[in-house]
């Protein structure tokens, strides 16, 4: 018996110590989003592909070539819909309107992974995965702390399947129409990165070779395997769209947080009063999503604006909330 429940352990362990982030597409605890939610409020409105090789270990192969950047603008479109990015290509992409931290996650990127129909237990995908960076002025990019519990003692090839619970953090850990979400939250503080008007999300082809020459390392030190080598025009992460989830535009005081959050009087003429519990921070930006006033104070005067609509936003201790104001 002893013996039996030994070898049961064994063979429980290793999946326990894979497995620990979100399950796969359709288990609980799934953090996929799927490409119709009420989440998204807008998609990514430029992009900007650097191609990577078809195979990093032979670059007279040529680059990875399938697609083109306008197929990751809008909303996702599946399988074909998607720009090939090749051994550590990448693309950069920009929105109509900042994205900010608000709860929980605030973007999430969409590849076209897909289940291995030979796998009953459904938590087998080929994936092919990138690493994920924000930006708040298109030079300084931040990297989300990434890890990978996949085995690299063993390249994985070219068709190989993983579990979407060995991941965490890497866009292209669910199937084709369901987001990765991402959280700024997650990445870490920098005086050059405000989590709050991030204006570039770049994506970067993890490579997948677990060879040193060619290797990725995740955020604590280990090599990202990957499905490699991928030696066609479609080779590595393939993006279909970037889905906004927070962004200066579409965000309001909502309904229920309205007594926690007072803006007025609006239309303001020139004095803006804000009330909120234990006020943090006041910025007033314009419709492009440039700041143009900060202020920890109750009252913010804008007689320095002309006139129009304005994004307010306010830090507090019940969150971040974003009112649209109109000075006239
Ligand atoms: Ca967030
Ligand atoms: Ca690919
Ligand atoms: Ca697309």
């Amino acid at each position: 018996m002893m013996k039996k429940i030994a070898i049961l352990l064994m063979a429980l362990v290793p999946t326990m110590l894979w497995a620990q982030f979100a399950p796969a597409t359709g288990f609980d605890g799934t953090t996929a989003i799927h490409a119709d939610s009420s989440a998204f409020v807008a998609w990514a409105t430029g992009c900007t592909v650097e191609r990577g090789p078809m195979r990093i270990d032979k670059l007279e192969m040529g680059l990875a070539s399938f697609g083109e950047e306008a197929l990751a603008l809008g909303v996702p479109g599946g399988t074909m819909d998607v720009v090939s990015l090749g051994d550590g290509g990448s693309a950069t992409l920009t929105f109509a309107s900042p994205i900010y931290n608000g709860e929980g996650p605030d973007f999430a990127v969409f590849e076209n992974g897909f289940h291995n129909a030979q796998d009953p237990t459904m938590t087998l995908f080929f994936l092919e995965i990138a690493f994920v960076e924000v930006s708040s002025d298109g030079e300084n990019f931040f990297r989300f702390p990434a890890i990978t519990n996949v085995p690299y003692d063993t390249q994985l090839g070219g068709s190989a399947c993983i579990n979407p619970a060995q991941i965490h953090n890497f866009a292209g850990k669910y199937e084709a129409m369901y987001g990765t979400p991402f959280d700024l939250d997650e990445v870490e503080d920098n005086v050059l990165l405000d989590k709050n008007r991030i204006t570039h999300v770049r994506i970067v082809d993890v490579v997948g070779n677990i060879d040193p020459e060619y290797a990725t390392y995740d955020s604590e030190g280990h090599p990202v395997n990957d499905p490699w080598p991928t030696g066609f025009n479609s080779s590595g992460f393939d993006l279909d769209a970037i889905g906004v989830i927070h962004d200066l535009e579409h965000s309001n005081v909502p309904e229920n947080s309205s007594d926690a959050v007072a803006v007025y009087p609006n239309p303001v003429k020139d004095r803006l009063t804000v009330k909120a519990e234990n006020l943090q921070k006041v910025e007033v930006f314009n419709a492009m999503g440039q700041l143009l006033l900060t202020s920890t104070e109750t009252e913010t005067d804008l007689c320095q604006l002309p006139d129009g609509v304005y994004l307010c936003r306010v830090v507090c201790d019940q969150g971040i909330f974003v009112k649209r104001i109109v000075k006239q």
